[in-house]
């Protein structure tokens, strides 16, 4: 029998069929950590959009209130939300809705909002999205940017290099948008390090690991994922911070030198060492 308290949690992103990210990644790896996952998937995609041409595109928004109606009379709540990878505003505002609506009292609302990287918006998002997101963030228990949807969401220049004041000072931005917590990925302060910044209007707390050269797509999606799940397990936001950005690592150094696999990272061959990190 296990002993600890098992947790239902809803996510809220697309399916990308083939590509290693957002509902695809998000699945298994909440299932792995221990946790019960729903899910509303926000359009089907054939692959993701980062670096696939051609890609068929079907838009589900319509699809998402006549979900939460039946939810509601079926009295279906969640002891967490998280959401990933949307594809529109209104996409946005249902999800805010479905929060207040399904969220159980003292449930935890986690959001990635996952639209860009390497100072730069991914395809098909634009700043109204961006005006759009920052209304979800204010609802937010944890936020999970990377540096570059902290600065689009804040206004702030996006550098590649900086000190620790200007990671408060995007922090403290999020903070200022209504987020109750800011967990900041991909933040270094030494050559060959990276870490994730963790802070709130208490305090911070940051956690250092090695860089990996040579950037993987979906580490945003595996890192939110098993940062979610360990924290639907009980760990506290430091423990799962840190176990998410563990487990971030193993996978990318699973996938590094497979030139075949450039569209996503190798995370099941891990999944046991993410469990292990777990118990
Ligand atoms: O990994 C984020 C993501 C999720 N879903 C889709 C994407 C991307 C990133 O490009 O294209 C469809």
């Amino acid at each position: 029998m296990n002993s600890y308290n098992y947790k239902r949690i809803l996510t809220v992103q697309d399916i990308s069929c083939v590509g290693q990210c957002s509902l695809t990644v998000a699945l298994p790896i909440l299932s792995a950590c221990g946790v019960e996952t729903a899910v509303i998937p926000s359009a089907v995609l054939s692959t993701h959009t980062a670096g696939f041409k051609g890609f068929t595109f079907r838009d589900l928004t319509s699809d998402m209130p006549a979900i939460l109606e039946h939810w509601g009379r079926e009295g279906i709540k969640f002891d967490g939300m998280y959401t990933g990878y949307l594809g529109s505003e209104t996409q946005i505002d249902i999800c805010i809705d479905i929060a207040e609506k399904t969220l159980k009292d003292g449930a935890l609302l986690i959001v990635d909002p996952a639209m860009a990287d390497n100072g730069v918006l991914y395809k098909g998002f634009d700043p109204a999205f961006v005006e759009a997101m920052k209304k979800l963030v204010a609802k937010a228990d944890l936020v999970v940017p990377n540096l570059t949807e902290a600065c689009f969401l804040t206004a702030n220049e996006y550098r590649e290099e900086y000190d620790e004041a200007y990671i408060r000072k995007v922090c403290g931005d999020l903070l200022a948008l209504g987020a109750k917590k800011v967990v900041l990925t991909g933040v270094g302060f030494e050559k060959g390090f990276t870490g994730v910044f963790v802070a709130d209007k208490a305090g911070e707390y940051y956690y250092k690991h090695e860089k990996l050269e040579g950037g993987c797509h979906g580490t945003g999606d595996v890192y939110a994922s098993a940062f979610s799940g360990a924290l639907m397990r009980g760990k506290t936001v430091e423990q799962a911070a840190a176990i998410a950005a563990d487990y971030t690592v193993l996978c990318i150094k699973n996938t590094a030198g497979d030139k075949d696999h450039w569209y996503g990272v190798k995370f099941e061959p891990v999944l046991p060492e993410l469990i292990d990190m777990l118990k």
